[in-house]
């Protein structure tokens, strides 16, 4: 096949390093041929594309609008002041940072810029739900600060009662016990909306700042889909990549009280010189997501993310918490197949064209190498076009995979039937070859 980009000057332009302009070929093949279901990932726009593959990346800024270590930076404040102000608008902010160069990076300057080390954050298990920087042993930020937990409650066979939702009572119980300095909402393996409110009762009750960490739904709240921590928190952290559809990258968001503390734990707290090109390329990303287009488009994905989890349920597999509402559907996969584990599930998955990944559950018996979960989201697909019939095709098809696993033909089969599905829904229309 052509490839994607072929009608674009990416590729005239890396004449000079064909191994390289091979590499970026293959994989506009494989992102526009096999179903981007990786629940953090989407296509940003050619827009976001242009700016972030721009000669800002040249340029060293250290500092901030107006104050920086550098000379020559006029152009650059003027696109970092863009950014700033298109995302405090977009989100009613009094403050934005938008240097970190990811959302961990966002939530190292964060902690940084609330607490002193040795300071207890109480986050969510990493094993329900958690990200690595809420204190994952093996993360930086379980050296430098104490964490607690908490998790979701028990599973529930009761449709009108499902479990494995956030535990309020265990967050209240455990942050009067242990006086967090910190709480932070936010996950990376949830299905449900998660309301900051609650958070803020408890958090105000222990005298604990609050951190909401939206790195999964920045786009469904800014879209309008999902109920916004601004102005709930004190501080919001967020990737721009997920459900955004930015460029790979980070950003914070605080009052203005806590405007200094957290520009200073960014740099130089944490970060040198900040990547412009990306700062240029979030600044688009943050106007595109001020559109009414994207209010539709953020609806459409939480239609499409419940489309898919009705569909695997219908093929026999279970969903954590009971259903989504979100762009993330958490399969548990021990009710379709009790030997099938996540590792191999993703693998065979991957043979058929049908990119995700493994994920632990709640309680999950195998470990996080192994796991007894698929975690799949909607977002990069919906960005392409795809809509709730396309995700009752792909659980269909995610059902087939996985009971012909052993099964090569059948495996070639399902391969060509998803790159036919992903031929009408290509992730960069204006872009194609001919
Ligand atoms: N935890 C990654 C994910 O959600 O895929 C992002 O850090």
């Amino acid at each position: 096949m052509t490839s994607p980009f072929a009608a674009s000057p990416f590729d005239e332009w890396l004449t000079a390093d064909p191994e390289v302009a091979r590499l970026l070929g293959e994989e506009a093949e494989r992102q526009s041929t096999t179903l981007q279901l990786i629940a953090s990932e989407n296509f940003t726009s050619p827009a976001v594309l242009a700016a972030s593959g721009s000669i800002l990346t040249n340029k060293y800024a250290e500092g901030y609008p107006g104050r920086r270590y550098y000379g020559g930076n006029q152009i650059v404040d003027e696109v970092e002041d863009l950014a700033r102000e298109r995302l405090k608008a977009l989100f009613g902010a009094e403050h934005a940072n938008v240097q970190p160069h990811a959302g961990a990076n966002a939530n190292l300057a964060a902690y940084q810029a609330l607490l002193e080390p040795g300071d207890t954050i109480l986050a969510m298990r990493l094993d329900h739900g958690g990200h690595l920087t809420h204190g994952s042993p093996a993360s930086i930020t379980s050296k430098v600060w104490r964490f607690v937990s908490y998790g979701v409650s028990a599973a529930s066979d009761d449709p009108d009662k499902p479990g494995e939702i956030i535990d309020f009572d265990q967050v209240s119980d455990v942050a009067k016990r242990e006086r967090p300095k910190l709480i932070v909402a936010g996950s990376t393996a949830y299905a449900r909306i998660i309301d900051p409110l609650p958070f803020r009762e408890i958090a105000d009750s222990v005298g604990a700042r609050f951190m909401f960490d939206a790195a999964h739904p920045a786009g469904l709240i800014a879209g309008g889909a999902h109920p916004s921590p601004v102005g709930v928190a004190d501080v919001v952290t967020f990737t721009t990549h997920k459900t955004l559809r930015g460029p790979r990258g980070g950003a914070i968001l605080c009052s203005a009280e806590l405007a200094k503390a957290v520009d200073s734990a960014v740099f130089p707290g944490l970060q040198g010189g900040p990547l412009e090109h990306v700062i240029a390329a979030k600044a688009v990303a943050f106007a595109e997501a001020a559109l009414p287009s994207f209010r539709t488009y953020a609806a459409q994905v939480v239609a499409n993310a419940a489309a898919l989890g009705e569909s695997l349920t219908t093929e026999g597999f279970r969903l954590v918490s009971g259903g989504t509402e979100n762009h993330q559907v958490l399969l548990d996969l021990r009710t379709f197949d009790a030997e099938l584990t996540g590792k191999v599930a993703q693998e065979v998955l991957d043979r058929a064209g049908i990119t995700c990944n493994r994920n632990t559950i709640p309680d999950d018996p195998r470990s996080p190498f192994i796991t007894s979960g698929l975690r799949l989201g909607s977002a990069a697909q919906t960005t392409a076009g795809m809509g709730t019939s396309e995700m009752r095709t792909i659980g269909t098809l995610i059902g087939r995979t996985l009971r012909g696993r052993d099964d090569d033909q059948a495996i070639a089969a399902i391969r060509a039937e998803v790159r036919d599905l992903c031929v009408g829904f290509p992730p960069y229309p204006t872009l194609a070859g001919t």
